[in-house]
Parts: C-alpha cells; structure tokens; sequence
C-alpha cells in the first residue's frame, strides 16, 4: 500500500443482519474514537464519505430461515455500489459497519474490481465465527452468520448473485483466523467447502507468527488484501462492546502482531470494520482498540522498518 492512497471511509449505520440491537451505532463510534485523525496522523489522506442509508430494522422473527432478507439485500446493494465507486476512483475504501452481512456487499464489490483489473483476490477474515450458515443450518436466522457462505455462492439469490454472477469468490481466496465458535451444521460445510481456517486451537499449538505466515502464503504484488474485520475476532476481555463475544481470542498483542504482519505485506486494498456494537461497550474501550488496531494495519507499530 502506498503512503499517497487515499482512503475513503463508508458508513454503514445499520444491525439489519444481527442478533443483538446496536451495531447501527458502530460506524459513529469508530468517528468518536478518531479514526480519521489517527489515520491521517499517518499521513494518509482520509475522506469521510458519510453514511449510507438504508431500511430501518424491523426486529422480526425470521421467515424461510432469514432475518429481514429484503431490508440485508437492500443494505448490501448500497455497500456494494459504494465500495466500488470508491475503489474506481482509486481509493481504498473502508467500510464502518454495521454488522458482518455486509461484508457481502463489500467483497462482492472488491471481487468484481480484481476481476476488472486483474488482480488476484486474498480475503482474510478476521473472526470469532465461521460465517457460514445457511436457512437451513443457522440456530438464529441472522444473516451476519452467513456472509462467507452467500460469497461462495451459498444462499438466497439475492445475495449470491448481489454482482450479478455467482460465486463471488472462490473459497480458496479466503483465510479465516481467530475462529472459535462455528455451528452443528456449518462445520459439516465448511469441510464440504475446503475453507482455509485458522482457529484458535491452531494458533495455541503453532502461534500467531506462524498462522499468519501461511494465511499470507502466496501474497504478492498481484494481489488485492481484503480485511473484513469483525471486532469479536478480539478477546472479549479487551473488546466488550460485541454483540457475539466469545472467549478466548487473540490477545492485545496477538491482535496487534496480525495487523503489523499485514502491514508489512504492502498489499491491503480494502477494509470491513464490522460487529462493533456500542451498546455493549465501556465508555467506547472497543471502539478506540479497533482504532488502534487499524494503525497498526496501515503501518504505525512498524517502528524499525519505516
Ligand atoms: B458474526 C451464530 F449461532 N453462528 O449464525 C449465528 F452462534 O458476524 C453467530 O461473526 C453468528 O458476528 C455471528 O447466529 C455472526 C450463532
Ligand atoms: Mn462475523
Ligand atoms: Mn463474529
Ligand atoms: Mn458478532
């Protein structure tokens, strides 16, 4: 990544996808924590772009398996649109969610502009949760449990086919790391899929060093990175304010090695900030660690190598 790309940040105020209220909150927080100054204190040039705006949540039960398709779909047309108006303009977009359905939208944009310019697609997905559920697995309905699989062409048609072909990816393009919490029905297919994953068990046994050393195997400078990074990824003892915690995440420094080493691949294209939810947090603690964490993603713990 070059210091002179601008970045061009997308508000997505919404938890149309969610189990818990309040990740609508997510993309202010991540402005009240600073995220723009901390960025451009870098010497990045930050645009804010606003919010985009989309359908109210109507917290109902799910009908055939889904939680509110038509208002997901309608919020993931937007991200999509916006995320590649942005990287058209030659702008590496990052989207403050809002919850993790919208990683949709925003990869599904990034997968059509590497197929545009040639570019091999590398996504890691930084997680607690597999994401891939789908209307007949999911214990919940919520649609922030099934992105990875919609991506992969699994799911309702709305979603696979948001960009108009289907898969969106390939799973081979995507690493997952930090997962710990996946359902009955979704080990069975992640397994059927041949997801690349890297769960927490792995990272006990091998490290952090070395689960990113391969996740970023193969990393070159024809590749696009895409982070979709989904705050419960974090040990819920220092990240709180998640609707979905679950315990035994990385750790403030293991969290902070994983953005350094992608720092150092100079390859980042794109950014999903997602699942940060105000409602659960102390006096916005997630919110400035998220901050943190993404200085450390566009270069700032790199002290020896600058
Ligand atoms: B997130 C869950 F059942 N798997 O599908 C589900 F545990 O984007 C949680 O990773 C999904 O935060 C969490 O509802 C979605 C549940
Ligand atoms: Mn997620
Ligand atoms: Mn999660
Ligand atoms: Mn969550």
């Amino acid at each position: 990544m070059s210091l002179s790309r601008t970045l061009a940040l997308i508000g997505a105020p919404t938890d149309i996808g969610a189990g818990h209220r309040g990740a609508s909150m997510g993309p202010e927080a991540l402005r009240v924590a600073g995220l723009a100054e901390a960025l451009r204190e870098r010497g990045l040039e930050v645009l804010d772009v606003g919010n985009l705006v989309g359908p109210v949540n109507p917290w109902l039960p799910p009908t055939d398996g889904y939680r509110h398709l038509d208002e997901v779909v309608a919020w993931n047309r937007a991200v999509m649109d916006a995320v590649h108006a942005q990287l058209g303009l030659g702008r590496l977009p990052v989207l403050l969610g809002g919850d993790h359905c919208l990683g949709v939208g925003s990869i599904t944009a990034v997968a059509r502009h590497c197929r545009d310019t040639g570019k091999k697609l590398r996504i890691l997905w930084l997680d607690a949760h597999a994401d891939f559920n789908t209307s007949s697995v999911t214990p919940s309905g919520n649609v922030h449990g099934m992105p990875v699989a919609c991506l992969c062409g699994l799911g309702p048609r709305a979603l696979t086919h948001l960009g108009g072909q289907a898969p969106a990816i390939d799973p081979s393009e995507i690493r997952q790391v930090g997962i710990r919490s996946v359902d009955q029905g979704e080990k069975r297919l992640v397994k059927e899929y041949g997801l690349d994953i890297y769960d927490m068990r792995y990272i006990d046994e091998i490290g952090m060093k070395r689960a990113m050393e391969e996740a970023l195997e193969g990393v070159d400078e024809h590749t696009h990175l895409h982070v979709s990074f989904d705050v419960d990824f974090l040990d819920p003892a220092i990240a709180p304010g998640v609707g979905t915690t679950v315990p035994g995440g990385p750790n403030y420094r293991e969290a902070q090695l994983v953005m350094e080493m992608i720092a150092d691949t100079g390859r980042l294209g794109s950014l999903d900030i997602v699942e940060l939810n105000p409602a659960f947090d102390e006096h916005n603690r997630t919110g400035k660690l998220a901050v943190d964490l993404v200085e450390s993603l566009f270069g700032k713990s790199t002290l020896m190598r600058d």
